[in-house]
């Protein structure tokens, strides 16, 4: 019974692989490029994209895909920060996968847009075992969550390209201890570039921005 149900988690991981390699060719063949922005609930995965729409407006074309459980509340904001927007509402499912982003990719009209940003489910777990197809992942920590959070919800730390660290404008307030948290970081992913910033005040934005340009 145990060896069945891993055989099927197996098939249903590998299925969803075949179509983010598809997803990528779609975004290749537009000449376009994809990022996934990963966070736990309400760590500022919209407001980092407010932000980013809001900088990058003038000199790009992007969109947003937004993968919520239910509501438009966050392509609404995306879109009235300057993006063209798409929901996704999973009905339950904890994670965007590549057949819901497949999806999403086929209404849309990707010919000329320069960026294509993914915001996925609040999840600090199950959105990391699902590959999209997108060239960068993106994970956003934010102060209030706590120090330990890359020794607890460590598959998510492991394998992306960037770490944002949110809402630093609250650190006086709270008792995260930044070396602990950076350490644990370095051991799951050594080296991985991150930004510490707050997309309240705007401090940090800057080197967020310009790592973006340059990597996409
Ligand atoms: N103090 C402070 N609050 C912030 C910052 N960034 C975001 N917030 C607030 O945090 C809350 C959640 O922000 P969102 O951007 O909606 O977070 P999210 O990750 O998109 O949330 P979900 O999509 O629901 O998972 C909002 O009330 C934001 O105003 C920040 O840098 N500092
Ligand atoms: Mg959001």
């Amino acid at each position: 019974m145990m060896t069945k149900n891993i055989l099927v988690v197996e098939k249903i991981l590998s299925a969803n692989d075949r179509i983010a390699a598809e997803n990528r060719v779609i975004f290749d063949d537009a000449g376009v490029q994809a990022i996934n922005i990963m966070a736990s609930p309400g760590a500022g995965k919209t407001s980092l994209i407010e932000q980013t729409v809001r900088h990058f407006r003038q000199t790009m074309s992007l969109a947003v895909i937004d993968g919520d459980i239910a509501t438009n509340l966050d392509a609404d904001r995306a879109e009235a920060a300057g993006a063209v927007a798409v929901q996704i509402n999973t009905g339950g499912e904890c994670h965007l996968d590549a057949v819901m982003l497949n999806s999403a990719l086929k209404q849309m009209k990707l010919a000329g847009l320069d960026l294509v940003i993914v915001e996925n489910v609040g999840n600090l777990v199950c959105p990391a075992s699902f590959q999209l197809g997108t060239h960068k992942s993106i994970l956003i920590a934010s102060v209030p969550e706590g120090d330990d959070k890359p020794y607890k919800y460590p598959g998510m730390y492991r394998g992306v390209d960037a770490l944002v660290i949110n809402k630093i404008d609250l650190l006086p307030y709270l008792d995260f201890d930044m070396d602990y948290f950076r350490r644990g970081v370095e051991i799951l992913n050594p080296g991985v570039v991150v930004f510490p910033l707050s997309c309240r005040t705007g401090e940090g934005l800057e080197p967020w921005f310009e790592w973006l340009i340059r990597s996409i």
